[in-house]
Parts: structure tokens; C-alpha cells; sequence
């Protein structure tokens, strides 16, 4: 079952400009910094109700961030992530609907999450997370 929606992946050029933004412009106070290696990512949190959003700027060309600002270089919405108790069995219910899994088990994201994507050509054009529902 999808608990919550957990947070919108937001692609950016600069992770420290960016923040500016959510702080000075909208009055939001980034409150977690945190690189994931294993997406070659620098990300910063901020929440807004029970929901939160994740900045990203990728650390290397390799990064999937990185590809996604080659296409769009202003950034922009990257990812909806869903938060949920069972990432196999959303999964695996994805995959029996006919569904392209990005990983077909969950990977370390940020904040000692786990996490898995479902390709964004076969959801619609939103590339969308599972995570666990732990923050
Ligand atoms: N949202 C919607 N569409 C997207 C997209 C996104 N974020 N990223 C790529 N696409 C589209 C491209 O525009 C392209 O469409 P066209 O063929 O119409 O031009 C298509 O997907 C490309 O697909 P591809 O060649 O199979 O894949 P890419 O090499 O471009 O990589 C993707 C795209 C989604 C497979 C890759 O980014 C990926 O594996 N993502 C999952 C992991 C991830 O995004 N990690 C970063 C965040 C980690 C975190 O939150 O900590």
C-alpha cells in the first residue's frame, strides 16, 4: 500500500543557490544535507506539511541528475516519490501491471532509505520512487 506521497525530486545546477531560494522566497528552512554516492547526488530537504522536498545536483556528468539538466537545463520536477511499508510487493505489483522497473529490488537513497524506480516511459512520463516510510 502507498502510505503518502514522501517527497518530489527536484532537479537543480546548484544545490547552494537553490536553497537560497526555498529559504529567502518562500521561507522554508532546508533542514537535511546529504550526498547519496550511489546517485552520484548532493541533495537538501525541506518539508512542507507531512511531505518533503528533495533538491538534487548531481556530483558527476554519470549521474542520472546530470542527464536529466543536459535535456532541461533550467531543472525542474524529476521524480515522485511514494512512501510505503512494502517496496517488493509495490513492485511487484508494478511489474505485474506491465510496468519497466528501473531496480527490481531497492537500493540505499538518502536518509537511510531504501529505495527503487519505475521507468518514466512506462508510468505516464513521471519517473516515480518507492521508499521506505521511515522520516
Ligand atoms: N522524468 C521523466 N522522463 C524522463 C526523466 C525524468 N526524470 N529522465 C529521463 N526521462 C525520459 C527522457 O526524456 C527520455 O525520453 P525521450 O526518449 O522521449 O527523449 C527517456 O526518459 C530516456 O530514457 P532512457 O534512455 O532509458 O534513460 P536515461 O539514460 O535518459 O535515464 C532514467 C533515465 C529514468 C532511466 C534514469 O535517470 C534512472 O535510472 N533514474 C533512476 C535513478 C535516479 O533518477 N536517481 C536520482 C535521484 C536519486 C535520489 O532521489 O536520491
Amino acid at each position: 500500500m502507498i502510505n503518502k506521497i514522501d517527497h518530489l525530486g527536484i532537479a537543480v545546477q546548484s544545490l547552494d543557490e537553490t536553497v537560497k531560494y526555498y529559504e529567502e522566497a518562500l521561507g522554508l528552512k532546508c533542514e537535511h544535507r546529504e550526498e547519496v554516492e550511489s546517485q552520484k547526488v548532493r541533495t537538501a530537504f525541506f518539508t512542507v506539511g507531512g511531505t518533503h522536498i528533495e533538491l538534487l545536483e548531481p556530483t558527476s556528468p554519470e549521474s542520472p541528475v546530470a542527464k536529466f539538466l543536459e535535456k532541461n537545463p533550467n531543472g525542474g520536477i524529476h521524480h515522485v516519490a511514494y512512501a510505503t511499508d512494502d517496496i517488493a510487493g509495490q513492485l511487484a505489483q508494478a511489474k505485474n501491471a506491465g510496468v519497466k522497473l528501473l531496480h527490481e529490488t531497492p537500493i540505499p537513497g538518502a536518509h537511510g532509505k531504501q529505495v527503487a524506480f519505475l521507468h518514466p516511459k512506462s508510468t505516464f512520463g513521471v519517473l516515480t520512487e518507492f521508499c521506505t516510510d521511515n522520516h
